[in-house]
């Protein structure tokens, strides 16, 4: 935490991630609860979305509709959120020293666009070049389950958005995008096993925390 990172900023940047119906709300909860008894100044957010422009981006993306939403105009609606999110929220918060906790960040980019719909990987980090520099997460904690798993968790909830309703193919490709992710980076991510109970989910994510984030 007080260890400057190599972009210079003096906060921490942790983001969350994972397919459908993996747990990052109930997660996130408890690194929330988790955070504050330690006394750790954080700020929570999410992708896409974060301010109120970001918002209305991301309302756009999710709303089923008739119109096919291009996959390239899909990419850059997330990356144009992501930009007035970066500036608006994460870079002041970390230029102040605070943890970030962000719901999703470009992992989500490189797994449901690049995996999922098949855009190139290339362009995927001409864009976050672009829109981030040298900014990364500081670390990633993906969790990770079957599809099956996310789906049926996910549907239970009720109404399904615009990329719920993609079909199974698709969500195994963004997991195998994930864990492909996680392999290349492997300093960067944790991954925790979301198939778990929500204690067992719970006690991994505490370990994590406590080896990464309590001590720098
Ligand atoms: N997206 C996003 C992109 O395509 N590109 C991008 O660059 C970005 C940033 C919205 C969508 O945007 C896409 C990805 C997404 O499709 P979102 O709202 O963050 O992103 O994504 P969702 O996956 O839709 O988030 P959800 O809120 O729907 O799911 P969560 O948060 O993963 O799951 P959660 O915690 O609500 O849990 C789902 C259900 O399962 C239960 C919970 O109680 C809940 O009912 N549950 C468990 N049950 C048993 N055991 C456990 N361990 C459980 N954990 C949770």
């Amino acid at each position: 935490m007080s260890e400057q990172d190599k972009t210079g900023y003096p906060g921490f940047f942790l983001t969350i991630e994972g397919g459908e119906g993996a747990g990052k709300t109930t997660s996130i909860e408890f690194i929330s609860a988790w955070l504050k008894n330690q006394n750790i100044d954080f700020v929570q957010t999410r992708e896409p979305g974060g301010t109120p422009l970001a918002e209305r981006i991301r309302e756009l993306l999710l709303a089923p509709g008739d119109e096919r939403v291009a996959d390239m105009t899909e990419l850059l609606m997330m990356f144009a959120a992501r930009a007035q999110h970066l500036e608006s929220v994460i870079k002041p918060a970390l230029a102040a020293g605070k943890l970030v906790l962000c719901d999703r960040f470009t992992d989500a980019s490189f797994a449901y666009q690049g995996a999922g719909r098949g855009l190139s990987m290339k362009s995927l980090s001409v864009l976050e070049s672009l829109v981030q520099g040298g900014l990364r997460p500081d670390m990633t904690i993906l969790l990770d389950l079957p599809v099956e798993v996310g789906m049926a968790r996910a549907s239970g909830r009720g109404e399904l958005d615009r990329i719920e309703l993609e079909k199974m193919d698709f969500f195994v490709r963004v997991r195998q995008g994930y864990l492909s992710r996680a392999a290349g980076e492997p300093d960067r991510f944790e991954i925790v096993n979301a198939a778990h109970s929500i204690q067992q989910v719970q006690d991994a994510l505490k370990a994590v925390l406590e080896s990464r984030v309590n001590h720098g």
